[in-house]
Parts: C-alpha cells; structure tokens; sequence
C-alpha cells in the first residue's frame, strides 16, 4: 500500500495552513512568506484535490481594487494550472485590531457593519471561484470578563449576521452553504458558540436553517475536552455536517493544530471510521499548522503526513469493519440491537403498558448478569490500529 494521495480522495488545505509563518503569542515568524501560487503548486504536486483561504491570505487587508485584481488572477491562473477546486472559503474576522472585540457581535456597531460588508464582498469572491460552503469561525466573537459582553444581545446581533448572509445568497440565487465553526476558546478567553452542540441549537433558530451546518474542528472539540467522534456523529445525525477541519490535539491545552493522526490517535481512528462509513462526502480539509520548528521543506512533509495518515487510519477502519471476528465481536456486544426500535412498529404507550415481558416479569437481575464484551471488540480495533492482525 502505497498510501499516495489521489484528488479522489478529496483532500484540501487552507492556505493559512502551510502558509502560516509560526508567529506565534511568545515568537515571531520561523517561515518566510509563502506565495499563494505556490501553495496551489505544491499541493497539487502532493495528491490534494482542494485549496482554500481567508480573503486576507489571498489579498492583503486593505489592498486597492487594482491589487485586488492581480492577486486574484495569479491565484486564478494556478488554479487552472494544476486543477485544484476551492471547495469552501472563509472571511478573516479576527487579525486586524478593529476585531479585537469580534466583528458579528462587537460592541462597537460600526465595526459590526464593517464585519458584514467585509463578508458580503469575500462571498461574492467564493462564489466566483466555485465554492459550494462558506465557513463562518467567529474566533473573537466571546469575551474575557462577565459584564463585558451581554450574551443574549450578543447572539441576537450574531443570529442577525446569518440570517442576513442567507437573505444575500438566495437573492443572489448562489449555491453556497455556510458552515459554523465551533470553538470554546483562544483566541478570546470564552468564545460564543463554544461547541458543536451549541451551534446546532443556535441554527434552528435562524430564518434559514437548512443553509447553515457546522464546521466542526478536532482539535477545537478535545480543547473542550469532548469526545469529536460523537460530536461529529451528532452532526451527521442532524444532517449538518457541511465540511470538517481535520488536525491533531493532545488533550485540553492551547490549539495545537498538530497534523492529522498526531494528535490522539484512537479519536482520530475513530473520526475516520466515522466518516467512512456514516456518508459524509465533503472535503476531508485540513486547518493544522506546520509546527514553527519546521524549515519551508518540512511544511510540506507536515502536510504531506496529513493525508498519509488519513489514508492508512482509512485502510485500517476499513480493515476493522472487514474482519468477520469484529463482526461476531459487534454482534456480541449487541450493536445490531441498538439499531433496532425499542418499540414494535405501531405500539402504543398503552401497548407497552400491557406487555408483561417488559417489566412484570423482567428479570433485571437476569440482564444485568449478561457481560457487554466491549473489552474484547475496542482490543480488535486496537489491533487494527496498530496493523497487529495480518
Ligand atoms: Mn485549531
């Protein structure tokens, strides 16, 4: 097995990935600048099949019209070059000091005007560039201290925001969903919409609700110290999982943002059986960052080792779901139960009230003697893991 990546398998990458400098609260930049041009090159040389960005990483905060223009054509003529699709684009709303207090729920109502006509402008862009989700991570939308954001007012002006941009892209009659990234914290102390569950409750309250999924992180989960394989299954659940960002984190510590598979590795194993097998078919996008001790070679080997590792965890899942003793393993462990009703097709409370097996004569002391087996099946998907069967 070769694990080579191949555009079928639909990897993409942010430019901000291996574009990112290692600027970070404590160093300033190990990396030079890395043309954008460059980065569609050299990722389409490494088997990706997509690329996507901040309107910031393509064209400068601030740059003329003209400026504009030229950076969007070079980017343009090297994605016709190498073929690469943009699956997804996202609006920087958090490095310039204006957002230093969010951009949808700022204090400051100018600033939230700002914020919006910022990302109006870059959705008309994604658009052009064919992209099919919009990501929406509202990194300094939150607070340090209690008084200083008002949480309710707060989601009022963010529920605001969405409904506005879905009012824009179906009278613009685009094809663009937009994807809500979740995160607890970092950059600000509490960030609104701090997991997936929480943007899933937000969206049904929106006008649109069928426009807007989740963009859920790895590592933005494990920060919250949650399991991300069931926070994705729960978004799979509800139909809302619109793109992922793939990475690695060990634990409830700072945003490591390590490559794919270098984080916890049996969640990882376990997210790929996931969305292998519970039909996703979206990007497998990466949002990791080249550790800063890396050289501009070891970016690509960093991001080289995102995708071998998702191949050989893919391998492996499969492996796992393949193999006939995990499949008695499952059945012993009574999984094909779970995926039947508790109740018979049409049954009432009353029917339920009437059957006697149910309770009168259950002997609970009976079935809770019966042993789950769970221990034997995760030891099978280990030695999967581990490539120790065959
Ligand atoms: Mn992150």
């Amino acid at each position: 097995m070769s694990y080579r990546p191949v555009p079928g398998d639909r990897f993409s990458f942010g430019l901000w990935t291996v574009g990112w400098q290692g600027r970070d609260p404590f160093g300033d930049a190990t990396r030079a600048v890395l043309d954008p041009a460059e980065s569609v090159r050299r990722l389409a040389g490494l088997g990706a099949y997509g690329v996507t960005f901040h309107d910031d990483d393509l064209i400068p905060f601030g740059a003329t019209d003209a400026e504009r223009e030229s950076h969007v054509k070079r980017f343009r003529q090297a994605l016709d070059d190498t073929g690469l699709a943009v699956p997804m684009v996202t609006t920087n709303l958090f490095t310039h000091p204006v957002f230093k207090d969010g951009a949808f729920t700022a204090n400051d109502r100018d600033v939230r005007r700002f914020a919006l006509r910022k990302t109006l402008r870059n959705i008309d862009l994604a658009v052009e560039l064919g992209a099919r989700t919009y990501v929406c991570w509202g990194g300094r939308e939150g607070a340090e201290s209690g008084a200083a954001k008002d949480v309710g007012d707060a989601l009022d002006r963010l529920r605001e925001a969405f409904d506005l941009l879905g009012a824009y892209v179906t009278e613009q009659g685009y094809d663009l969903r937009f994807a809500v990234e979740p995160k607890p914290n970092e950059p600000r102390g509490d960030i609104l919409l701090p997991t997936v569950g929480h943007a899933l409750a937000f969206i049904e309250r929106l006008e649109r609700p069928q426009l807007f999924g989740v963009n859920p992180e790895v590592g933005h989960e494990q920060m919250a110290g949650l399991n991300v394989q069931h926070g994705i299954a729960q978004a799979l659940w509800a139909g809302k999982l619109f793109h992922i960002d793939l990475n690695g984190q060990n634990g409830i510590k700072y945003d490591q943002d390590l490559r794919f598979g270098a984080g916890d590795l049996r969640q990882a194993f376990w997210l790929v059986d996931l969305l292998e097998n519970a039909g996703y078919d979206g990007p497998r996008h990466f949002d990791f960052k080249p550790p800063r001790t890396e050289d501009a070679e070891g970016v690509w080997d960093s991001a080289a080792g995102c995708m071998r590792n998702y191949l050989i965890l893919r391998e492996r899942a499969a492996a796992f779901r393949a193999d006939p003793e995990v499949r008695e393993a499952l059945s012993a462990s009574r999984l094909d139960e779970l995926a039947r009703p508790t109740l018979e097709p049409g049954e009432t409370p009353a029917a339920l009230l009437a059957d006697r097996a149910a309770y009168e004569d259950f002997d609970a002391d009976a079935a809770a003697r019966r042993g789950m087996a769970f221990e034997r099946l995760d030891q099978l998907a280990m030695d999967h893991l581990l490539a120790a069967r065959g």
